[in-house]
């Protein structure tokens, strides 16, 4: 008999080949049962490490195929009508319109989403450009210490800028190659893969540097002002 907990090569091998098919859809499309790709998908994340060494699948979590969207007061989503502020304690404080965001935009990154409900995104591909060229341009003055995002209807995130100055932390216009919808924040929302996605701010309109913290919409009902998903910092 084998032990479960001890899978033969072959074993192992076709479990690979069911990720590989199921994350290709073919399963998923073929059975209608998406809890089976999540099932295969938060195995394979569950044994996987980060670089920085941190398991892949913070505790709690459930791995997705595709990001689920979660509501909130959506903004005006043509690009036309989008600016982006950045202001607040920076020496140079600017407006961007979205060709100009457009323009500077220069990277798509494989990002780990982590929703505090328990899903979470392994590798969905975001593009736009690093929130630090943005903060880099404005000229942070030294008393900054947290950013706060600005969103359509009064929404904001607090991050700490420590947190928001890390090269994962994108203003993004794009996920999985095509134009963000409005359910997940057209035309443009932050990304902040490292903290719980509240942080993560939809159909933003402005970046602003503060000096002392301002707890964001979340943040003020009841969620956790840092949003680790490893320490599991959910609520308050
Ligand atoms: N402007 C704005 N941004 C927001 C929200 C919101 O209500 N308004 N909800 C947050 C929450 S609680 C989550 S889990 C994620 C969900 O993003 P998604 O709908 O693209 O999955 O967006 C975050 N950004
Ligand atoms: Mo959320």
């Amino acid at each position: 008999m084998n032990d479960p907990d001890d899978p033969t090569l072959e074993q192992l091998m076709a479990r690979r080949r069911f990720i590989r098919t199921a994350a290709a859809g073919t399963v998923v499309s073929a059975l209608g049962a998406s809890w089976l790709l999540s099932d295969a998908l938060t195995g394979e994340a569950r044994a996987a490490t980060r670089a920085d060494g941190r398991p892949r699948l913070p505790p709690g979590q459930r791995a997705l195929a595709r990001l689920k969207p979660m509501g909130g007061d959506a903004g005006d989503p043509s690009p036309g009508g989008f600016r982006l502020r950045v202001h607040g304690a920076v020496e140079r404080p600017f407006t961007l319109t979205f060709q100009q965001l457009l323009a500077e935009s220069n990277v798509t990154l494989p990002l780990d989403v982590h929703c505090v409900t328990g899903w979470s995104v392994l590798g969905a591909s975001f593009t736009g450009l690093r929130l630090r060229a943005l903060l880099e341009r404005a000229g942070l003055r030294r008393e900054g210490r947290y950013v706060v995002f600005e969103a359509a209807h009064g929404y904001t995130a607090n991050v700490p800028l420590s947190s928001a100055l890390a090269p994962s932390v994108l203003v993004a216009h794009r996920l999985d190659g095509r134009p963000l919808s409005r359910a997940h924040g057209a035309p443009v929302r932050a990304i902040v893969p490292d903290l719980y996605f509240w942080k993560s701010a939809k159909w933003l309109t402005g970046v602003r540097v503060v000096t002392r913290d301002e707890p964001g919409y979340w943040e003020r009902r009841g969620y956790h002002n840092r949003a680790d998903p490893w320490r599991e910092e959910r609520h308050a």
